[in-house]
């Protein structure tokens, strides 16, 4: 792997009594590189170190990170499996006893069986995550068509990268959520970043964003807050939220004005440039900056220097992609290095920051509701038949495409699926429109839920399983280059707890379905079928061996075979993934979000991330450090919009939309628009934003605008401050 010029060799320190072992921090999909420490007496994991050998972040780590180790003996461990013995109490953590695991599995195939039996084979459903390595993401899939023969299996990721995803296979025919490897992001000369609030989601990106300054690049921030990255942006553009169609649009438009389009690629190497220059016409900056509120000389200034800078590497996050646009603001974005021909080398290209630290891989093998291993298509029946080898079954037995997650509550609701299989995520905290969310998961007949720790979603549950954490098992990640990188086990599992995979073999041993699961004796047994699986799909995983891993410091998909170093760089030959290897230039007409502001809700809410927490906080709540950083959510206001209402600072206010309301702790801050206010979605029960977000949905993706609705605030009749 090429060294660059951050590389610095600093030995780790070894203490006595003491080993380190070789792994990735357990959340983001930077997957920066750690040692985890082990007390050799005790055989537990004391500490962490990071690691300046791993060539993405050079030792560098965040504060979930540093910390990420005290999950592993964490007192709030589930130790053994959970049986709800008082159904009344579902929705809270009151009702459960220890069971045995042969209990739980007994209760677990006997209601599974009484509900497939009275109602079919898809009255089931299973609900994952990408918290997990590819080997467990696989085996979901499988778990789910194989040993359960449902239809429906969705996961968080739709919550996650799903416009991405749709987005780059429409534009490219590929979903590689980035073109080229991190170590190229400093030595370009412009970054267009938008909706990425990095220094705070993806932090151990920022030595090498803030070194494109220092060399005399550009940075250009589109974002409605002004983040730690939009403050030191050369330009920030601060455009309302739901508005990034336009902008994007506005970008082409001028980048065609200005002739800074690379007219030979266009023609040689895309299609629906015609048709595209129709739609951006009309955005011109003034056109622009009404739909927007960003002003037109930034959006010049913006356009001009990515037209003019020699590379130049657009990025995007969740920002832009949980929208009901999502899907097409991603295209629209990569419109821009697709007309300028900034792509398909070195230092130039696109890249999503993917969110999950297995949210790339976890997308690509099969826990979709319409995918199978590799990124192929369970509509096509070439790709069923190669997976169907695979897993022994005949092609007619595949299970036809479900639905996606927000969808799968809908059926709870109406009782098409009436027993759940979840794992790895928790959709009481994490999904729009909680209110019907807990009352879809109330509506179950049946509900089984594997984690690490008892929670909201838990609540819900009838058996509980206790799973592992990272540092507990092994197999493969595939981090936010395209990098697939190596797990390793650190300590036994605590109590009885068990990887995910080996529950899903027991469980499918037990349903009947050992003949398919029962060979599957070890984590590497897993990685071996599933390997073998990706294969000839174009995520092929099949020379990415763990040795090979180990040698090379990852490697990037596709890998098709043992000799095969994998591929840092996509479309270096400037063949895309479409029939005709050619790119898609995508017309896409802007269209505002599914709510607008009006008299009775005047204001734009948006949600998102802070430093200290990670997701539905199931995990990060619980290391005292990151809960005395940040112990409650908050709403962020602009000062004038808080003389508005006359509320001052750490007020506690009512917030609410259509679906709901909840109480906040109102922050003072210059750093968003007047319209619109923030609230991180970390926090449960009754301090959950998605009491309030809309599940208006994505049509191409499936995915949830979590980045805009309109809200009210209401000041409360007593000043409720606290401290
Ligand atoms: N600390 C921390 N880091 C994380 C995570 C975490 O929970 N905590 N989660 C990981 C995961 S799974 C993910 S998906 C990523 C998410 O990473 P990001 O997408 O960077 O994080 P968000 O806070 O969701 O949103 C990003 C930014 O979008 C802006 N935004 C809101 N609406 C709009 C809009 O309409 N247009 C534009 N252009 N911007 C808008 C917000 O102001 C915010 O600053 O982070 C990963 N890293
Ligand atoms: N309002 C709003 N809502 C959002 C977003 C937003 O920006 N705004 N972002 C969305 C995004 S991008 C995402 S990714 C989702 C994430 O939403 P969730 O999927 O709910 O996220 P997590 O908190 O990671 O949930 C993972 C759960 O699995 C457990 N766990 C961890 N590792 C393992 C394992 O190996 N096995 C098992 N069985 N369990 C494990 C954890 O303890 C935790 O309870 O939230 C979405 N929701
Ligand atoms: S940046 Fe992401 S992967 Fe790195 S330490 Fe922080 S949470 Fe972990
Ligand atoms: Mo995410």
């Amino acid at each position: 792997m090429q060294k660059d010029k951050f590389f610095k060799v600093i030995g780790n320190k070894t203490h006595t009594n003491e080993k380190l072992v070789k792994t990735h921090c357990s959340y983001c999909g930077m997957q920066c590189g750690m040692n985890l420490r082990v007390d050799t007496s005790s055989n537990k994991i004391i500490g962490v170190e990071p690691r300046y050998d791993w060539p993405v972040t050079l030792g560098k780590m965040c504060p979930k990170g540093v910390t990420a180790y005290q999950q592993t003996n964490h007192g709030d461990r589930l130790l053994r499996p959970l049986i709800r013995d008082d159904a009344s109490l579902k929705g809270t953590k009151a009702g459960f006893r220890e069971a045995s695991w042969e209990e739980a599995y007994a209760l677990i195939v006997k209601r599974f069986q009484e509900l497939q039996g009275d109602f079919g084979k898809d009255s089931l459903s299973v609900f994952s995550g990408v918290s997990m390595t590819n080997e467990k993401c696989y085996l979901t899939g499988k778990f789910a068509r194989v040993a359960l023969q449902t239809r429906y299996i969705d996961y968080n990721g739709r919550f996650c990268m799903s416009s991405a995803a749709a987005g780059f296979l429409r534009s490219f025919g590929v979903d590689r959520g980035s073109t080229l490897p991190w170590t190229d992001l400093h030595e370009t000369d412009c970054l267009f970043i938008a909706g990425s609030n990095t220094a705070e989601c993806h932090p151990t990106s920022m030595f090498r964003i803030w070194e494109v300054q220092n060399r005399g690049g550009y940075l250009i921030v589109a974002d409605p807050r002004e983040t730690p990255i939009a403050r030191r942006a050369d330009i920030h553009l601060d455009l309302r939220p739901g508005t990034d169609l336009a902008l994007a649009n506005c970008m082409i438009h001028l980048l065609i004005q200005n002739n800074h389009i690379d007219a030979e690629f266009i023609v040689n190497h895309t299609n629906g440039f015609e048709e595209m220059k129709e739609v951006v016409k009309e955005f011109t900056p003034e056109y622009t900056s009404e739909i927007t509120g960003v002003a037109p000389e930034k959006l010049i200034r913006a356009a001009e220097i990515y037209g003019k800078a020699p590379n130049a590497i657009v990025m995007f996050a969740r920002g832009i992609e949980q929208q009901i646009k999502g899907s097409d603001n991603v295209s629209a974005y990569t419109n821009m290095c697709l007309v300028t021909g900034k792509i398909g080398r070195p230092k130039s290209g696109v890249a999503t920051f993917t969110g999950q630290g297995n949210g790339q891989g976890g997308r690509e093998h099969g826990q979709k509701a319409d995918a199978l291993p590799g990124y192929r298509k369970i509509t096509n029946p070439k790709h069923v038949e190669e997976v169907c080898k695979v897993w022994g079954i005949k092609p007619e037995e595949m299970p036809q495409p479900g639905v996606s997650a927000y969808e799968m509550f809908e059926l709870m609701q109406d009782k098409t699926i009436r027993g759940l299989y979840l794992l790895c995520s928790n959709p009481a905290v994490s999904a729009p429109n909680q209110n019907y969310v807990r009352a879809a998961l109330k509506n179950l007949d049946f509900m089984v839920c594997a984690d690490i720790y008892l929670s909201e979603s838990a609540e819900f549950a009838d058996v509980v399983l206790p799973s592992v954490t990272w540092s507990e098992d092994e197999g493969t990640v595939t981090n936010l280059e395209g990098r697939i990188i190596k797990i390793n086990k650190a300590q036994e599992p605590v109590g009885e707890s068990k990887p995910d995979w080996l529950i899903e073999v027991e469980l499918a041993e037990r349903l009947g379905r050992g003949q398919y699961f029962g060979h599957l004796k070890t984590a590497r047994d897993v990685a071996d079928e599933f390997r073998l699986a990706s294969k000839g799909g174009y995520a092929d995983y099949f020379g990415a061996t763990w040795e090979k891993i180990d040698k090379q410091d990852g490697v990037f998909w596709p890998c098709k075979s043992e000799d095969d170093p994998g591929t840092p760089h996509m479309f270096l030959d400037h063949k895309f993934y479409h029939a005709d290897g050619k790119a898609k230039l995508c017309a896409l007409p802007y269209r505002p979000p599914a709510e607008e502001p009006c008299e009775q809700y005047p204001l734009r809410l948006t949600t998102g991330r802070v430093v200290y927490h990670y997701l539905s906080g199931n995990q990060t709540r619980r290391i005292p450090f990151l809960r005395d950083m940040c112990p409650e959510p908050y709403v962020e206001v602009h000062p004038e919009t808080a003389e508005r209402y006359n509320i001052i600072h750490d007020e506690v206010i009512r917030l609410y939309t259509r679906r709901g309301e909840a109480l906040y702790k109102v922050k003072i801050i210059e750093a968003i628009r007047k319209d619109t206010v923030f609230v991180p979605y970390h926090f449960g029960h009754e301090q959950s934003i998605n009491l309030l977000t809309i599940a208006a949905l994505d049509p191409m993706s499936r995915m949830p605008e979590f980045k805009v609705c309109a809200a009210q605030i209401v000041k409360q009749p007593e000043r409720m401050t606290i401290r």
